[in-house]
């Protein structure tokens, strides 16, 4: 292991490549007490010795030994895990193997999530829409205000102020549902701690109020706007298409309001109620009205059941968010109004819907049972033997066994073998996340196990990127996203959609056929299906390192 030794003290990183040998590891890395773990790539023999070096002095400061071979046919890889949790000492290392290869270096220490953190969290305020981002804050990535012109409500002549919010990634187009999700994961992390965080370097930060409430402020106080006066709430606004590469305030095409959708309704009572609760203090003529503005969208909910879910009407071709079962995101709506309120009316209808069965699961701007579930959870209001709280128990129970099985299951620690679907990444980070809120609640499984998809984004996976732009030894550097492109450098703090199977855009069907699915994944910015960025992509993101 000398020669080995030699190149890792003067800092040499064996490159990750997808496509050969490699030890893949969190580049980030680890806090003293975690279960600390590397994946051998196509390389090592059974039971062989593999060490840990000190990156700057060459000390060797662990020695242990690969476990079997396991086969990983979704990465089209043979992998042996090397298991270094012993080392508990704050420092800068390295794995090797016996044969001299070196993995890239990550750090042992206690706070080794907070820069990650912040810069996570920054990446929504470089995405604010409506207002000028600040140079000395934002850098290459400052922008002038821009759509800030009246938008037009879709097939009427009505002109609306929908100024705000954070475009949602790659694409400035703003859209309910994705945004509502972004919102809710920054108050889970918001709630979840028990300190202010009040030094991102945000416009807002040194106010003595926690960053991370006021950044998911902006996007409610846009929200706000989004609410027709019939209390449905528009799907989305954009232009007609998406714009070339250009900065934000370039794209000066008409703006369209989309029509009013079921799910944008549903996800807009949930994340206001939410707010509601959590504004209370701060903010508290903001939080009446975060009040009102759910109960109405609930009434109109009540009164269109049975309804398609949201097309994009002809000629609009930005993103669509179609679903077409509202149940979840009616489910999490009476969830939080119940929180919120307390009042009959909410509280039956959450029981009702979480007892009805449809889909009680997901954390995406898709599926948003789980959101509900959590709600019913943390509700202060609700006794241990409340049968609703009970109830939500058991569906959260069964999600926390299948998302174990499934991280047992991969060397790697993605809780996915053969499907990676568009943005699994934002699926990792979320059962990631869900389990760190488990691990909060007290359940050792799930703590413990949160590391494990924490690694996988960072690091530990078949392609050997950390998923988060300018972060680690080896990230991506051509992500999907306009802002970077006209900075020509790329924006940090960033979480790439990662391996989509699907091949769903020209540039990865032409570039990755064939390709086993967990490396169905390139850093090229045409890739739109494996590399753009987005909000609510982050978002969770953001609530796992502010949890760990
Ligand atoms: O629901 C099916 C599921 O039943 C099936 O098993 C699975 C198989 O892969 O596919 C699922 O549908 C996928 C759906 O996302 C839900 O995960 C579709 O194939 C997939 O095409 C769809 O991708 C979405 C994509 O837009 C295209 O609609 C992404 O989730 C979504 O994040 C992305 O969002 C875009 C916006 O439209 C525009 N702004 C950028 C943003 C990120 O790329
Ligand atoms: O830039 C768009 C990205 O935000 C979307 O997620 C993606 C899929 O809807 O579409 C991108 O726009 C591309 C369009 O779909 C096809 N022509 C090229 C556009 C820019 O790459
Ligand atoms: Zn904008």
């Amino acid at each position: 292991m000398a020669m080995a030794l030699a190149l890792c003290a003067m800092g040499v990183v064996a490159a990750a490549d997808s496509s050969s040998a490699g030890i893949r590891v969190n580049q980030v890395g680890f806090r003293p007490d975690a279960v600390k773990t590397a994946v051998f790539a196509g390389t090592g023999v059974d039971g062989e010795a593999f060490a840990v070096i000190e990156v700057n002095s060459g000390e060797t400061v662990f020695e242990g030994n690969l476990s079997a071979a396991i086969d990983n046919p979704w990465a089209g890889e043979t992998n042996r895990v090397a298991d270094f949790s012993g080392l508990t000492r704050n420092g800068t290392y390295c794995v090797v193997s016996a044969d001299g290869l070196e993995s890239p270096a990550f750090t042992v220490g206690e706070d080794v999530y907070g820069e990650l953190l912040r810069s996570a969290a920054r990446m929504l305020y470089l995405q604010r829409c409506g207002i000028e981002t600040d140079g000395a804050l934002a850098g290459p990535y400052a922008h002038p205000a821009c759509h800030t012109a009246l938008a037009t409500v879709w097939d009427t002549g009505e002109k609306i102020d929908v100024s705000g919010g954070w475009h949602d990634a790659g694409d400035y187009g703003r859209y309910v549902v994705s945004g509502a999700k972004a919102a809710a994961d920054l108050m889970l992390a918001h709630a979840l701690r028990g300190e202010i965080l009040d030094d991102f370097g945000i416009p807002e930060s040194g106010d003595g109020l926690d960053d991370l409430l006021e950044e998911a402020k902006v996007e409610l106080d846009w929200l706000l706007k989004m609410q027709a006066a019939s209390g449905g709430v528009y799907h989305k606004v954009s232009c007609a298409s998406f714009p070339a590469f250009i900065p934000p305030e370039k794209e000066t095409g008409e703006l369209i309001v989309c029509p009013v959708s079921n799910t944008a309704t549903g996800d807009f009572a949930a994340v206001m109620a939410m707010a509601s609760r959590l504004c209370a203090v701060d903010w508290p003529e903001d939080a009446r009205a975060y009040l009102d503005a759910a109960r109405r969208a609930w009434d109109y909910l009540a009164q269109h059941e049975g309804e398609p879910g949201f097309q994009n009407p002809d000629g609009i071709v930005t993103g669509e968010y179609p679903d077409d079962d509202d149940s979840d995101e009616r489910f999490w709506a009476a969830a939080e109004l119940a929180s919120a309120t307390g009042e009959a009316v909410y509280v039956e209808a959450a029981s009702d819907l979480l007892a009805t069965g449809g889909k009680r699961h997901g954390l995406g701007w898709l599926d948003v049972g789980t959101y509900g579930l959590l709600a019913v959870l943390n509700d202060a209001r609700r006794d241990e033997d409340d049968p609703t709280r009970e109830a939500a128990r058991v569906e959260l129970d069964a999600i926390e066994e299948e998302a174990l099985a499934a991280i047992a299951l991969n060397p790697y620690g993605a809780d996915r073998t053969d499907a990676y679907e568009w943005g699994s990444n934002m699926g990792v980070a979320n059962t990631a996340a869900l389990l760190m809120m488990e691990g909060r609640r007290g359940n050792e499984a799930c703590r413990r196990a949160a590391q494990q998809p924490l690694d996988y984004l960072l690091g530990k996976n078949a392609t050997g990127y950390c998923f988060v732009t300018a972060t680690g030894a080896r990230s991506p550097e051509h992500p999907h996203h306009r802002p970077s492109h006209v900075a020509r450098e790329v924006m940090p703090g960033m979480l790439v959609g990662g391996p989509n199977s699907g091949l769903e855009d020209p540039r990865a069907a032409s570039l990755l056929r064939g390709n086993p699915p967990a490396k169905c994944y390139v850093d090229d910015e045409q890739s739109y299906s494996t590399n753009e960025v987005c909000v609510y992509w982050n978002s969770p993101l953001v609530l796992l390192l502010a949890g760990m």
